[in-house]
């Protein structure tokens, strides 16, 4: 298991839209695991196979407070189940730093392929039906900072790529 670098705003590979997974095979349990490990440490919530350059339909979830939940979501499919839209602050490893408001819908249907290599549903709300379609938004390339004003993410834009910067001149 390994810990792998997570790609930052504005980076352009952030944009690619990801392929679906053919099989669920011993490499995509490990791109699985490693995306874990990452996603543990860093630490966040949710991870999309994009943010760590890997260009496929991968997303790992664990909302619980004390890592115990897990969740592996392959070729996700999201069907809205109510239409009542809610507003959140949504934070992104690939923004670090920063926390918007973006609005999503509250109650979802979930049809994904998990870890196990079985097909299942999952009927999400509150913080784990937004996390879902956060998620769902990078594999199509897609990121928070796309519902925020054009001021706003320039802004973000400015001092990231400043922070970059930073990183490469101190050689992290
Ligand atoms: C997506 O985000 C999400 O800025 C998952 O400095 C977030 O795990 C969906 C993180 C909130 C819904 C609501 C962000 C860690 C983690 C940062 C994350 C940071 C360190 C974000
Ligand atoms: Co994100």
């Amino acid at each position: 298991m390994a810990i792998l670098e997570i790609l930052e705003y504005p980076d352009p590979r952030l944009r690619t839209k990801a392929q679906p997974v053919a099989e669920v095979d011993e490499r995509v349990r490990n791109i699985v695991d490693d995306m874990f490990d990452t996603m543990y440490q860093a630490p966040g919530i949710g991870l999309a196979a994009t943010q760590v350059n890997v260009h496929e339909r991968i997303i790992t979830i664990d909302i619980s407070e004390d890592k115990s939940e897990p969740l592996t979501f392959i070729n996700p499919e999201i069907t809205v189940l109510e239409g009542e839209p809610e507003t959140m602050q949504e934070g992104c490893l690939s923004v670090p730093g920063f926390y918007e408001e973006v609005t999503r819908i509250e109650h979802c249907l979930v049809k994904a392929t998990g870890r196990d290599g079985k097909p299942f549903e999952l009927e999400c709300r509150g913080l784990l039906a937004v996390c879902i379609q956060h998620e769902v938004d990078h594999l199509e390339g897609k990121l928070m900072v796309d519902y925020i004003s054009p001021l706003k993410r320039n802004r973000i834009k400015g001092k990231l790529e400043k922070k970059h910067k930073l990183e490469a001149r101190q050689g992290k």
